[in-house]
């Protein structure tokens, strides 16, 4: 049986190795069995949860589009929308947001993360966000949800959120509860200036992330000056443990060459990193140069990318619509 896939990715700039390794790798290996339905979203409703500049954003919408197409996501095979076009989320969102349980989204880690010291600041958006990401996934009783480690205690809250409503209004198995889809090796890429936090957008220094638009020479000296330890390239799994930029790198390698972790370790054991560090900017250009000369491409053919996406649009907006509608008879409105 093929899976209904949804997954969605933010534009807010910057799409960087660990959307792509994360999350977008696996949407393409997603949409290349036929016996899957796919649906990716560009989650614009997500991006204003803080800060963004209408006309970036209007840029980054086509930017994100561009970004699935050339990474090889077909979207005569997918549906690729965006969320703000179809309504059917925001008002599923808000009905959904009713059933949600005010504890159940205080335990949200990256609420804490992103709110920082000055939750009394933060939007009520980025608070509530995850109940949007629960109705972006239950309106198209998706299965299966291809996310980075990050979103997995978001996809958790989803699978509450549709087991509450199916029970408050018994309606068994109305919302499907979807699984989670996460790489099993190297879930979460980290940033390359710090090995315990992770790769983000956000991020303010760029030397912390490649971006899917690097060019060859700034992926080699992100690289370079990318932190390390001390000691030599490990030798084991076990030498892995307490480092943490030692272990990101090679982790990287190991998910752009499809070689386990076990055998790269071998490959590069006793070896100094500088070494490794070569041989990881000629993987990285060699993987991401053409992705990122076809986004540039895309990215001059503005009206194709709105076509995609308004085609998208109209296809989401029937299943999602349709979904709406038996939520109403469902709530009672
Ligand atoms: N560092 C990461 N490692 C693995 N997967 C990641 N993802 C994001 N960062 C990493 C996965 O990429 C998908 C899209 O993410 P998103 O753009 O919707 O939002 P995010 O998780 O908030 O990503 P960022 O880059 O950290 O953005 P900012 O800085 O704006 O918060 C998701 O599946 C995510 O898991």
């Amino acid at each position: 049986m093929g899976k209904k896939i949804f997954s969605g990715v933010q534009p807010t700039g910057n799409l960087h190795l660990g959307n792509y390794l994360g999350a977008i790798k696996n949407f393409v290996e997603l949409n290349n069995d036929d016996k899957n339905n796919c649906i990716f979203c560009v989650v614009d409703l997500h991006a204003i949860t803080t800060k963004q500049n209408p006309k970036e954003l209007k840029n980054n919408i086509r930017e994100t589009v561009a970004t699935f197409l050339a990474s090889g996501i077909d979207p005569k095979k997918s549906i690729i929308f965006n969320q703000s076009k179809v309504t059917a989320h925001s008002e599923a969102a808000w009905i959904l947001s009713c059933t949600a349980r005010t504890g159940w989204l205080s335990r949200m880690t990256q609420f804490k993360e992103k709110a920082g010291k000055d939750k009394e600041k933060a939007s009520v958006g980025l608070y509530s966000y995850p109940v949007l990401m629960a109705a972006d996934i239950l309106l198209y009783d998706s299965t299966h949800v291809p996310v980075g480690d990050d979103q997995k205690q978001h996809l958790e809250l989803c699978r509450d959120i549709a087991q509450k409503f199916n029970k408050d209004f018994e309606v068994d198995d109305f919302f499907k509860t979807p699984e989670p889809l996460i790489q099993r090796e190297f879930s979460r890429v980290m940033s390359l200036k710090d090995g315990t936090k992770k790769m983000s957008k956000s991020e303010l220094s760029d030397q912390s992330r490649i971006n899917l638009t690097d060019d060859i020479d700034l992926i080699t000296s992100k690289i370079k000056k990318a932190k390390t330890d001390p000691l030599p390239m490990p030798s084991s799994k076990e030498d892995l443990n307490n480092r943490p930029e030692a272990k990101n790198l090679i982790g990287i390698y190991s998910s752009l060459t499809g070689s386990s972790l076990e055998k790269c370790i071998i490959e590069f054991s006793g070896k100094n990193f500088s070494e490794f560090k070569n041989d990881l900017s000629q993987v990285l250009v060699e993987k991401l140069t053409p992705i990122s000369k076809e986004i540039k491409k895309l990215l001059s053919e503005k009206n194709y990318l709105d076509e995609i996406l308004k085609n998208g649009c109209e296809k989401a907006d029937k299943i999602a619509s349709n979904k709406v509608k038996k939520i109403h008879e469902i709530v009672g409105f």
